[in-house]
């Protein structure tokens, strides 16, 4: 392997090294929100329920990066930054 090679491997494994760790933290704070009660619609509230499962589907489908969208979709509804 050549050191060029090497470098961007280790970058590979690093950038979704810590996507696999964004989904779980981001889901941490989605059911916070959803156990405080957040002031949305009952329909904003299943959406983000929604987007909340599909997230943890994608996350253990190895898929974090669309995990990591698709749970900034329900923290957006739910307004968790
Ligand atoms: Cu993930």
């Amino acid at each position: 392997m050549t050191p060029r090679l090497l470098v961007s491997a280790i970058t590979l494994f690093a950038s979704s090294a810590a996507l696999a760790f964004h989904c779980p933290a981001d889901m941490k704070k989605i059911d916070a929100a959803l156990s405080a009660g957040p002031k949305v619609s009952a329909e904003q509230l299943t959406e983000a329920k929604k987007l909340r499962a599909e997230g943890e589907t994608l996350h253990k489908a190895g898929k974090h990066q669309e995990s990591v969208d698709t749970l900034a979709k329900a923290m957006a509804i739910l307004g968790v930054k």
